[in-house]
């Protein structure tokens, strides 16, 4: 009997251990899954523009120095994000920090910027210029 108590403890024992490493095992991954989704839902619900309706929205954005801007194009027929520093001034005058100019966007494309200076950014749509935004870096 004495024999029978003392195999039994070294079992539960072992499940004991077994348990402490498979437990944490299964719910690293879990909680690694679920910050990474949070943190990911946070920078697209903070730094996203979408154009919809021939619509930039939100049509003014603040952000802070180093922060980089999502446009998604929403619409069935493209549109281009572009900085009016870039297409107003000659070459020359461009200042590089502050200019950005997307390809054409088609449906469901993304067009992405960070802004590394701080500024008033007044953007359009190359296509059809009454399209207009603006991101504030701060
Ligand atoms: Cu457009």
């Amino acid at each position: 009997m004495r024999i029978l108590i003392t195999h039994f403890r070294a079992a539960a024992a072992r499940f004991a251990i077994s348990r402490s490493v498979i437990v944490p095992m299964l719910i690293g991954p879990i909680i690694g899954a679920m910050l990474a989704a949070a943190s990911v839902a946070a920078q697209d619900a903070t730094n996203v523009v979408t154009i919809d309706n021939f619509t930039f929205t939100p049509p003014e954005l603040t952000v802070a120095v180093g922060t980089t801007v999502k446009w998604v194009n929403h619409d069935d027929i493209p549109h281009l994000v572009v900085n009016k520093d870039k297409a107003f001034r000659s070459k020359a005058l461009v200042n590089k920090d502050k200019a950005f100019r997307s390809k054409a966007l088609d449906t469901d494309d993304s067009f992405s910027y960070t802004f590394a200076s701080a500024g008033t950014f007044d953007y359009f749509c190359a296509l059809h210029p009454h399209m207009v935004g603006k991101v504030i870096v701060k």
